[in-house]
């Protein structure tokens, strides 16, 4: 198989109380794992099979139109999810550190301004989709909201970190209540990961 399903980093229960065990193992097990086998089947025959996800998105108008939508959504999904589980960790959160701590506070003034911005676009996503982080052709952090499993590599931009906020992601735990469920993820969130993707960010990955 061309595409892999990633293990996950930690336990299925390791981002309690803020994730549940049951919603991990279907998301990570199910959903990512149906991404993975959805795009290989789209590409089966096809070069791009041995590419790097991240590239199939990048080049995805040159993907065969049969099956480009296919590939826009599976391989979005796989690479949206790759990036997701690593991005949190247990006993993760806290305040920012390393170089992305001082691009929030000199892109938003504040760590508290750029949550309430993050978790108000991830809030208003009508439907489903993803609220993520980029830099900017400024040098500035920028968030922004996709639908459905729409990457920033799509347009070539690197995300530097992005939330899920489909119903799956957070409904047996905290159902209508995305709000909330957005506002316990920074409990989870991985800073030294995401100071990884910041740096490659900047190397204009
Ligand atoms: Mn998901």
């Amino acid at each position: 198989m061309a595409f892999e399903l990633p293990a996950l980093p930690y336990d299925y229960n390791a981002l309690e109380p803020y994730i549940d065990t049951q919603t991990m193992q279907l998301h990570h097990d199910k959903h990512h794992g149906t991404y993975v086998s959805n795009l290989n089947n789209a590409l089966k025959d096809h070069a791009f099979s041995s590419l790097d996800p991240e590239q199939v998105l990048r080049r995805i108008n040159e993907v065969p139109e049969a099956v480009r939508t296919t590939v826009r959504n599976n391989g979005g999904g796989h690479v949206n999810h790759a990036m997701y589980w690593q991005i949190m960790k247990p006993n993760g959160g806290g305040a920012p550190t390393g170089e992305i701590a001082n691009a929030i506070n000199s892109s938003f003034g504040s760590f508290d301004a750029f949550k309430t911005a993050f978790n108000d676009a991830g809030a208003k996503r009508f439907g489903s989709g993803w609220v993520w982080v980029t830099l900017g052709q400024d040098g500035k952090l920028q968030i922004n909201s996709t639908a459905n499993q729409d990457n920033p590599l799509l347009d070539g931009i690197y995300p530097i970190m992005g939330n899920d906020v489909w119903e799956h992601a957070y409904y047996l735990k905290y159902q209508n209540r995305r709000p909330e469920y957005l506002s316990n993820w920074w409990n989870v969130v991985n800073w030294d990961e995401i100071n990884k993707r910041y740096a490659q960010a900047k190397q204009g990955r």
